[in-house]
């Protein structure tokens, strides 16, 4: 179970149509893929998205810090010393997708190499989630429209919309949009990528009370401390802390000083081993979570599923599963699918996942 090498391979597979969001917007997903080989001939696989705009990582700096840093320090331990792993890359700030997408190939490592499935590694409380899916910025006859095909070929009828724009009118005309197509036989929430200030948001909210929203998501940015913990405590709904709260050091901080009510995690940058923290931190607390996507690609919304279906908590409410399906291509064998709302885990040993190899010669960018 020795680890003997950890590759870092950049790819690019572009989207069909752009998302766009408060604080950014995806077009192609450059994103790192990563393999752990040990000396049994037993392959792991992650994928790492970086997201310049929230963490600061670049595609360039992944592949880096995982050749220059992270591969010499873990190369040689045991598959089993996941914690002196990530005892070892916690020597080195910052740069969470990168050390989540080898921390997660590790564990697929160790599912191989056990013949389990992570999910049962981590839990194995169920092996299947109900899905949200994300809608972008766009006028609220084309959301509209997207989630009424998104609802007709997937079974989906959960909704996060994105919002944060200005004039919020922009936005609070989509959330009415959607509640009055479709009236209370789907979830709405809303997510500002920290786009208004404490003040716009609560007017925003105000103006959408009558709307049923669920969640309220990173309306306005954490910095803005004394604003920030004005408009949660007078929100009726739960407040996420989604980028302001990424370790569970973040999440302490942000709970107790009443910034926020609950939580997204998101494995593409806490992995499995600091997302089990996470958890078992929110479960503490008595939080509402919610499983994020850092606009992963199917291999990480399969990593996602896996520790989101590993736990009450985190399956209980629907998962951010399907960004993927913007993305005009992808390297699994075989494609992730979303039928009646829900996706499962893949059975089989670790996360279930093959690559087709000529899918990565195609879109691989370092040959
Ligand atoms: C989200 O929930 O914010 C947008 C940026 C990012 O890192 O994740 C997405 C989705
Ligand atoms: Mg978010």
């Amino acid at each position: 179970m020795k680890i003997t090498q950890v590759e870092a391979i950049p790819f690019a597979i572009p989207y069909r149509k752009p998302l766009r969001f408060a604080s950014g917007e995806v077009r192609t997903a450059e994103h790192v893929l990563v393999r752990v080989h040990t000396d049994d001939g037993v392959v792991g696989i992650a994928e790492a998205p970086p997201r310049p705009f929230t963490y600061g990582e670049t595609q360039a700096g992944i592949v880096a810090v995982l050749e220059d840093i992270f591969a010499p320090q873990v190369v040689g331990l045991s598959l089993l010393e996941r914690e002196t792993v990530h005892a070892r890359l916690a020597r080195t700030v910052g740069n969470p997708a990168a050390k989540s997408a080898l921390d997660m190939a590790l564990w697929d490592a160790l599912g191989r190499t056990l013949d389990v499935s992570v999910t049962e590694l981590l839990g194995g409380y169920t092996d299947r989630m109900r899905v949200t899916h994300m809608l972008g910025f766009d006028e609220p006859a084309a959301m509209v429209a997207e989630a009424s095909r998104i609802r007709e070929t997937h079974g989906i009828t959960s909704f996060k919309v994105k919002v944060g724009r200005r004039p919020a009118s922009l936005d609070t005309a989509v959330v009415r949009a959607l509640r009055e197509t479709f009236g209370d036989s789907v979830d709405l929430y809303v997510d500002g990528n920290r786009g208004w200030t404490a003040a716009e948001s609560a007017r925003a909210m105000h103006e959408m009370a009558d709307l049923g929203l669920l969640f309220a998501e990173e309306l306005c940015p954490a910095d803005d401390v004394l604003g920030r913990r004005w408009l949660v405590s007078q929100l009726d709904v739960p407040f996420i802390a989604d980028e302001s709260a990424v370790t569970p050091a973040d999440v302490t901080r942000e709970i107790l000083g009443g910034s926020a009510t609950a939580i997204s995690i998101k494995t593409a940058r806490t992995g499995f081993t600091q997302s089990q923290r996470t958890h078992h931190l929110a479960e503490g607390l008595g939080l509402e979570v919610v499983m994020g996507n850092q606009i992963d690609g199917q291999l990480g919304s399969l990593c996602t599923v896996a520790f989101g279906a590993s736990f009450r908590l985190t399956s209980r409410r629907p998962g951010e599963l399907s960004n993927f399906l913007d993305m005009a291509d992808d390297l699994l064998a075989e494609p992730l699918t979303i039928t009646d709302g829900e996706v499962t885990v893949r059975p089989g040993a670790g996360l279930g996942a093959e690559l087709d190899p000529e899918k990565l010669e195609l879109y691989r960018q370092d040959r």
